[in-house]
């Protein structure tokens, strides 16, 4: 993988994009969770927070109805910031996948009024910018069609040992009568495919789930999405670090003795959140984005900035505002 490698080297500037059913709620739910501590940390796990069920929060889904004009409104954003490359959730935890996918009626075509498909049409307005694309997966986490994985099995085991057994963000409260076996080889596995098959010139996939899944299991995905486009990378929460590239944790660049070998990435929120919260006001200013930027960058790094575009696919106006700030500096500053 050494020229899709060399591609992501010099891309360095990306926007990660978290968006989806929970986009809609914001953070809150039947009134609850605007007060602080209240309530999810980061608006996209809502449906874990107040233990919605699979139904409830189906029926919820079609709230979610985008304005059609997100996808230009987006990859302008991006561009106007000095990205070169744009990573949005196909499908987070809760299992809503924002493409039209065959192998799932809990997608956008599916399950909302929303007539179109939001990852292709974003796709098609960021090659448009000459931006190239990417997608997160939540391959390990699915609470609509997912199951509670090795939950039950690994906490008996546990139990045993008398050692104490994380729920570690599982659905326990409703859970699908999939097994996880099934989950994968009837979801997961084929809507990768789909992706790659929907987005001929995808770079990137964004794994993240990790802790859920076997070796076997992980490596499975490293390799159908190498044998199905070699010219598509991988990060590290694909498992058992069979990824491309690693990542420093969240919101957080390595310092410089923990640099290694693999090339690095640091995704980042412009709040404290990745899907839109409407009472998070935590904005980073333009300077301070900046300066993680530089940070990253001098590093040999590339920085995944945020966005969490409300339900009707529009970004906070700070957000907007602080992005085009760096983007004159970093337009200013670059080479190309
Ligand atoms: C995950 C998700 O749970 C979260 O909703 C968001 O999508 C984020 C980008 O990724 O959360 C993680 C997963 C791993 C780490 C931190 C947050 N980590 O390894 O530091």
């Amino acid at each position: 993988k050494v020229a899709a490698m060399e591609w992501y080297r010099q891309a360095r500037f990306g926007m990660f994009i978290h968006w989806g059913v929970y986009s809609e709620a914001a953070g809150s739910w039947k009134g609850q969770g605007i007060e602080e501590g209240v309530g999810p940390k980061v608006a996209e796990w809502i449906q874990f927070a107040f233990k919605i069920s699979r139904e409830e929060y189906r029926a919820y889904a079609k709230n979610f109805n985008p304005d059609q004009t997100f996808a230009v409104n987006i990859a302008q954003l991006a561009k106007a910031t000095g990205m070169n490359y744009v990573v949005i959730t196909a499908k987070h935890h809760d299992g809503f996948a924002l493409f039209d996918s065959a192998c799932s009626d809990w997608d956008i075509a599916d399950a909302t009024d929303y007539d179109g498909d939001l990852v292709k049409e974003l796709y098609d307005a960021c090659r448009a910018e000459g931006l190239d694309f990417g997608v997160y997966y939540s391959h390990g986490n699915d609470w609509g069609e997912g199951s509670d994985g090795n939950y039950a099995n690994v906490k008996a085991y546990n139990d045993t040992l008398g050692v104490a057994t994380r729920p570690n963000g599982k659905n326990l409260w409703d859970p699908s009568p999939n097994t996880h076996v099934e989950y994968l080889e009837n979801k997961a596995y084929p809507q990768i495919a789909e992706l790659i098959e929907l987005l001929p010139d995808l770079r990137l996939i964004w794994f993240d789930g990790e802790g859920l899944i076997t070796e076997a299991q992980a490596f499975r995905f490293y390799e159908m999405v190498y044998e199905l486009n070699p010219n598509i990378i991988v990060n590290r929460r694909v498992g058992y670090d069979f990824g491309d590239y690693i990542d420093a944790g969240d919101n957080k660049t390595p310092a410089a003795n923990e640099l290694a070998a693999k090339h690095f990435e640091t995704c980042g929120t412009a709040n404290h959140s990745w899907g839109f919260k409407a009472h998070d006001h935590h904005w980073k200013s333009g300077n301070q984005l900046l300066r993680n930027f530089v940070d990253i960058v001098s590093k040999g790094g590339n920085y995944l900035l945020n966005i969490g575009p409300d339900g009707k696919g529009t970004v906070p106006e700070p957000c907007v505002a602080s992005f085009h700030e760096m983007g004159e500096w970093v337009k200013t500053n670059s080479e190309a």
